[in-house]
């Protein structure tokens, strides 16, 4: 019986290496100190970063739109100018201490699907649209999924313009410093889907040696920053009873983010990554200290649960301390279900590819998680080494992103359609 006939582009693979290379070089912009990255959103590296992605673009003949989040879109056109681009894409700003992998493997994995299509001279209906979202890490500017979210309509531009960052630099000014802000309304484009391939952060991939995450939901998330309030004075000569110790409110809210995230296991998580102590001198007992908790869940009631929890115990641990607290949430979505069709979409190229797969929950936020409330999306997830990320340790295999990269390239292309 002769062999069945290959759906168009069924044999479509991409071209591992020269992913691989991409992301490489590009590591080599913004190099962390431990062997992966510090390309922070609006800094010099980061514009660094959008010019090489724009020159690779480029020399595929893509045209590139720039809006006035610096939101990156690299246009391949489709038979059929009339139809609605597929977008794909992610985040190429880091952590100060990430790794060369989060968000630039779906920046670049889109790019590989562009560079495959052109080699073998394939058209689609829908033009695709690579892109790269600003400021999804939300480190130097809260919240994460910034421009990405206002892209959805969550923020709004003006507001996302003032935020300022430590040293008092706003978005608005950073951005029009690094000449990455651009003319075209934000949100204005229309999408028939959106893509996003990421790594999982995670262990459970690696652990159950599968090759690829099918992402049906994502976690929601509770960025609290909490100021506690009490008093400088000298380590030395300070009675203990007359102290004011903002550092005690600290320990202790830290203590209680963890046993509420631990009283709702097996799918909650809470700590606090960011603490800044005033005036973080040795002999002077802190007198301020503001921090910021992370709490996630995939269940929206536990989320809530848990927020309600820290906002009612806090304030009276402080209080019996001595020390003033208060709190405002400057991150927040709910947990998104990410579209079925899309979703299906995944499941089916990695059935045909023969990769392993699993449905999985996405950890982390991503700008999959805005996109989904303004257009049929869904995420695409490799494994990583140890399920370690936002961690200059992050490591990925070659095999790994070229697996996730053909799964991204079969549901990019049967959604925009192959004109054979
Ligand atoms: O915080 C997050 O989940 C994302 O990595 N910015
Ligand atoms: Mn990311
Ligand atoms: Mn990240």
């Amino acid at each position: 019986m002769a062999a069945a006939e290959a759906a168009p582009g069924e044999n479509l693979k991409i071209n591992g290496q020269r992913l691989w290379d991409s992301l490489m070089e590009m590591a080599k912009i913004g190099p962390g100190i431990a062997g992966g990255n510090n390309r922070q959103t609006l800094t010099d590296d980061d514009a660094k970063g959008r010019a090489l992605f724009q020159k690779w673009c480029e020399a595929e003949g893509l045209s590139m739109g720039l809006d006035q989040m610096g939101n990156m879109f690299a246009r391949r056109e489709g038979t059929d100018p009339d139809a609605l681009p597929v977008y794909v894409g992610s985040h190429l700003d880091t952590q100060p201490t990430g790794g060369k992998y989060d968000g630039v493997l779906g920046v670049l994995g889109g790019l590989e699907i562009i560079r495959t299509l052109n080699q073998l001279g394939i058209k689609t209906k829908h033009p695709i649209v690579v892109t790269n979202w600003t400021n999804e890490e939300g480190t130097r500017y809260a919240p994460p999924m910034l421009a990405s979210g206002v892209f959805a309509g969550i923020h709004t531009q003006d507001w996302a313009y003032e935020l300022a960052d430590a040293e008092g630099k706003t978005f608005g000014d950073e951005l029009k410093r690094i000449g990455w802000r651009g003319d075209e309304e934000v949100g204005a484009r229309k999408m028939h889907a959106f893509f996003e391939l990421h790594i999982e952060q995670g262990p459970i991939l690696e652990a159950e040696d599968v090759d690829i995450g099918v992402v049906t939901h994502g976690q929601g998330l509770r960025w609290i920053e909490c100021k506690v309030t009490g008093k400088e004075s000298h380590t030395g000569s300070t009675p203990m009873p007359m102290r004011k110790n903002a550092g005690r409110g600290l320990a202790q809210i830290t203590e209680l983010v963890h046993e509420i995230a631990m009283a709702h296991q097996p799918n909650a998580v809470g700590a606090i990554g960011h603490i800044d102590v005033y005036p973080n001198s040795r002999n002077i007992i802190p007198g301020q200290v503001v921090f910021t908790i992370d709490f996630r869940s995939h269940v929206l009631d536990v989320l809530n649960a848990m927020v309600s929890r820290v906002e009612a115990e806090a304030p009276r641990l402080c209080a019996a301390l001595g020390v003033d607290f208060e709190s405002k949430v400057v991150g927040s979505f709910d947990p998104p279900a990410f579209d079925e069709g899309c979703v299906a979409a995944v499941r089916n190229a990695a059935e045909r590819l023969g990769y392993s797969h699993r449905d999985i929950v996405s950890g982390a936020g991503h700008d999959a998680c805005w996109i989904n409330k303004v257009a049929p999306t869904s995420m695409i997830m490799c494994p990583c080494v140890d399920g370690l990320s936002h961690n200059e340790a992050e490591e990925i295999t070659p095999e790994w992103a070229e697996k996730g990269a053909n799964v991204l390239f079969h549901a990019v292309v049967d959604t925009a359609e192959i004109v054979a």
